[in-house]
């Protein structure tokens, strides 16, 4: 077995977004694409010979061929063992969970998330560090500036390793091990909560539906709830992975799991209904009956936490994403806790949860999780609030009406535009920009700006700061606006508006979201004039 250099150039468009680099599959399958990438991580984390690496992904159409190119330039690198899920499988959560048991230097993970998969779909790649997490700027620049001067990257002539057969391989002089992706995080996920509670309660009648959406989650999904806590067979929907996640778009929301969300409003709805993404990262959660935003979950997960045994001692602190809602604020202020705000993305909670300041964070995109992982973990929220329900032994609907009674309702929505012209939403965001500092006191719709700003992250670990992170609008009335684009698209901009409005009128919690923002929602556009400028007449997609 030969090392062999081959000689590249740099290739535009290698900066990696809100979470890895994400592009078409085609654009990933062009020649030297992927190697000249991979070349850049082990650059941009100072090289890996020596290292010991996780590897695996959601599934996806090329996930198999790009892990035998990984494995191949990580031996000729010189990285002493990858730990791979079989057949190159394991959901983002799940490899999080195995770099930080197994004491790795690092890991990559094979993903597009959300994104649609198959052949004419998306690919992703994103490297993680030894905390599990996903690497920070200070990591992502640098694999971004070996992208901008790469001239050559080594690969490894061999064979393809067996990553169907677990167990312990080799290329060349580097270990390869296969392990079960499900063993490792289904033992975690056991010893965070009280799994014979909820058995007991499934074994009460308690009915649930988990649509895996075709994509990672199914084998976790199928042996957590139906194996382990005995939910009915047939309870996981859509369980068998596929290349292309069966055509469907792997994104948990009202628009893109639409089936389960007639399922769960129709007359013969079960207790409890959710959905994962393609990477297995995000959680969808519904109630018979209701539909619970995202923003409500997480602040609903962390009021009840101290109900599993995990989280009994308490919680050190909270966090979310800037454009979630202020509900977890408001549970944070309850229980005497410090709540952050991070930019989106999870890379930015990193550091407070290895410093110890936070226990639970989350961003309104549905992704929620603990300082058990370093990832978002789409299984651990359904788990967590399956194990609150095992205890408080209450609908989720009775359960979220009696949270808006103690704490208020943060409504709240997101209206995406997605595919419009990069050129266009650019130009919006830098003449928005411009004029931030004259829009308080002036009109916006109905409602006045009270305060604009561009909001800029200052880490209070480790003091590197995030600027450009969204625009934000205070609204009379109290009411907030939050413009920003997506880092995660492929194909031209997704424009992203975040609305929100806190009602603690007792007699007025039961709005639907849009009527309850109406006046926000026009505002939004007499601030952005997006509608006009990208000629839509509304968003494509109402979270
Ligand atoms: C989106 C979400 C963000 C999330 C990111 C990765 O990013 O808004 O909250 O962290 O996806 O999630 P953006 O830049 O498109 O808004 V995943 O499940 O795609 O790894
Ligand atoms: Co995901």
């Amino acid at each position: 077995m030969q090392i062999e250099t081959i000689a590249t150039r740099p290739i535009d468009g290698q900066k990696p977004g809100t979470s890895g680099l994400r592009k078409r599959v085609s654009v990933f399958m062009e020649p030297h694409f992927l190697e000249n990438y991979v070349q850049a991580v082990w650059q941009g984390i100072g090289g890996a010979k020596g290292a010991t690496l996780v590897l695996g992904g959601d599934g996806r159409y090329f996930n198999d061929r790009a892990a035998q190119v990984v494995l191949r330039m990580a031996a000729a690198e010189g990285v002493t063992k990858v730990i791979v899920g079989q057949n190159a499988i394991l959901s983002t959560p799940a490899a999080s969970h195995l770099i930080r048991s197994r004491k790795a230097t690092g890991g990559i993970i094979l993903s597009a998330s959300h994104n649609p998969g198959g052949p004419e779909g998306d690919f992703g790649l994103k490297y993680n560090g030894s905390n599990g997490g996903p690497a920070p700027e200070s990591v992502t620049e640098k694999i971004f500036a070996a992208t901008k001067t790469i001239s050559e990257y080594r690969i490894l002539s061999a064979h393809d390793v067996d990553l169907s057969a677990i167990g312990t391989h080799r290329m060349g002089e580097m270990e390869v091990e296969v392990v079960d992706p499900v063993t490792d995080y289904a033992m975690l996920m056991e010893s965070l909560f009280d799994f014979d509670a909820i058995a007991k309660m499934f074994a009460g009648g308690f009915t649930m539906v988990f649509d895996a959406m075709h994509a990672v989650t199914g084998p976790y999904a199928k042996a957590i709830f139906e194996d382990r806590l005995g939910a009915a067979p047939g309870s996981v929907l859509n369980a068998v992975p596929l290349p292309d996640f069966g055509g469907g778009h792997p994104d948990p929301n009202p628009i893109w799991a639409k089936d389960l969300m007639d399922r769960m409003m129709g007359p013969h709805a079960p207790d409890f209904g959710a959905a994962s993404d393609g990477d297995g990262d995000r959680n969808m959660i519904l109630g018979r009956g209701i539909y619970v935003t995202p923003s409500d979950s997480l602040a609903a997960l962390a009021a009840n936490a101290t109900l599993a045994p995990a989280y009994k001692g308490g919680l050190k602190g909270l966090a979310r994403s800037m454009p979630t809602s202020g509900a977890v604020d408001r549970v944070a202020e309850k229980l005497g806790l410090d709540c952050y705000e991070t930019p989106t993305g999870w890379k930015f909670f990193g550091n407070l949860l290895d410093a110890g300041r936070i226990t639970i964070c989350g961003e309104e995109s549905a992704g929620t999780s603990s300082d058990h992982v370093r990832e978002k973990d789409g299984l651990w929220a359904v788990l967590l609030w399956l194990n609150i329900l095992a205890e408080k032994k209450q609908p989720v609907a009775e359960l979220m009406a009696d949270h808006w009674k103690s704490y208020g309702r943060n409504y709240y929505t997101r209206h995406d535009y997605e595919e419009v012209e990069t050129a266009i939403a650019d130009a919006m965001v830098d003449e928005i920009r411009g004029r931030l500092d004259d829009l308080p006191g002036s009109a916006a719709g109905p409602l006045t700006v009270e305060a604009a700003d561009e909001f800029a992250y200052h880490d209070p670990v480790d003091g590197s700061v995030a600027e450009q992170q969204g625009l934000r609008f205070q609204l009379s009335g109290g009411g907030r606006v939050v413009i920003r684009l997506s880092g995660t698209g492929t194909v031209g901009a997704t424009v992203r508006v975040y609305l929100e409005r806190l009602e603690t009128d007792p007699a007025k919690l039961d709005a639907d979201p849009q009527e309850a923002l109406a006046p926000i929602i026009e505002a939004a556009e007499a601030l952005t004039g997006l509608k006009a400028r990208t000629g839509r007449t509304g968003p494509d997609v109402i979270t």
